[in-house]
């Protein structure tokens, strides 16, 4: 079976090129204004953190929050375009400062498993059953701060109050090593579907897997795709790339090492990424030195990446790979990937 793809991004790809060292280099682009660029550049839905959607939720009851939700679905749907899913953005409220699910206060759990159920009822309301969980400062700068076991009871916790207040909802973790924090929790993987099987519903949890914090763990993100796949539990990406281990870049796909983006395009058209609904979605960043009018180049520059190394995928001499590989001259096969790839 080969894979199916359709992308997205996230409106944040759009940027005003602020960095830890200086303000922003661009004027910002309305929502409106960028949704109407999506199509253009090759894409057909939205990933949404839950106030790009609902901006100022935090001052809107429930039910307003789900009206001025269902008026961006009919924007969306103006656009032709779907949402993908919803993360809700705890890491920029003060009542999350020492984390959200796992902080060391009671009330600030609460708040966050609250604005958890109202980024639930954005998504019921945009027409996606995915959330994905970005678990920004789900972790520690000291060891000392708070007890590993007891935050993972917590995330599982918080979790469970997601899925029991919505029968219907799949929640995706997006693990990361680090970054804002020294170490994070659920920093790869392998520990997000280990994390499932301890949640009440464990087929409702599953992962997105971004390329830079695989790689900042130390991975390969092609076989933690491979590892998601074989749970089932791949329901969608950021892909983008990284050179080596710094902060994390979000660079356009492919842009460091094509091979490592060739071999993820590989994996994901190999075992049919995309059949069951899943889109590719990217997390990349351009380069603050981008004029504005040129800002959108890496998403539309890492979707024909994505496409090229899809047509070089599969065009490679798969009998030729399989006798190599029977043969275990692996060197000759390292050749022949060099060599299909160098063109
Ligand atoms: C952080 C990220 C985030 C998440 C996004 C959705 C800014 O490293 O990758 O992107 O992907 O918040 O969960
Ligand atoms: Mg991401």
């Amino acid at each position: 079976m080969t894979g199916k793809f359709r992308f997205t991004f996230g409106p944040w790809n759009i940027h005003e090129g602020a960095d830890s060292f200086g303000p922003p280099v661009r004027k910002s682009i309305e929502l409106g204004e960028k949704l109407s660029m999506y199509k253009k550049l090759g894409f057909d839905g939205v990933q949404f953190h839950d106030d790009d959607a609902v901006p100022d939720m935090n001052d809107l009851t429930a039910q307003q929050i789900i009206a001025r939700a269902k008026d961006m679905r009919k924007i969306l749907e103006d656009h032709g375009l779907a949402a993908e899913f919803v993360a809700p953005r705890l890491w920029e409220d003060e009542r999350g400062i020492d984390g959200s699910y796992t902080s060391n206060d009671a009330a600030c759990r609460e708040y966050a498993i609250e604005r958890s159920k109202r980024a639930i009822d954005i998504a019921n309301s945009l027409g996606t059953d995915l959330l994905v969980l970005w678990l920004a400062r789900e972790g520690t700068y000291i060891r000392e701060s708070k007890d590993s076991m007891v935050s993972t009871e917590r995330i599982v916790y918080a979790i469970n109050q997601m899925q029991g207040y919505d029968p219907k909802i799949r929640v995706c973790i997006e693990p990361k090593p680090n970054e804002p924090m020294d170490h994070a929790y659920i920093p790869t993987t392998g520990h997000a579907i280990g994390l499932a099987q301890l949640c009440a519903d464990p087929a409702r949890v599953g992962v997105n897997i971004e390329s830079a914090h695989a790689i900042l763990a130390g991975l390969d993100p092609s076989d933690e795709m491979g590892y998601a796949m074989s749970f089932n539990k791949l329901w969608t990406v950021h892909l983008n790339d990284q050179n080596g281990l710094k902060f994390d870049q979000d660079k356009s796909f492919g842009s460091v090492d094509i091979r490592r983006a060739f071999n993820q395009v590989r994996i994901l058209d190999k075992h049919g990424y995309g059949n069951n609904g899943e889109y590719v979605g990217l997390d990349v960043k351009t380069m603050r030195t981008q004029k504005l009018e040129v800002s959108t180049r890496h998403l539309s520059n890492s979707r024909k990446v994505f496409l090229r190394l899809l047509e070089l995928s599969r065009n490679g001499d798969e009998s030729k790979i399989e006798a190599l590989i029977s043969e275990r001259d692996y060197e000759e096969l390292d050749m022949l990937i060099m060599d299909h790839l160098l063109g």
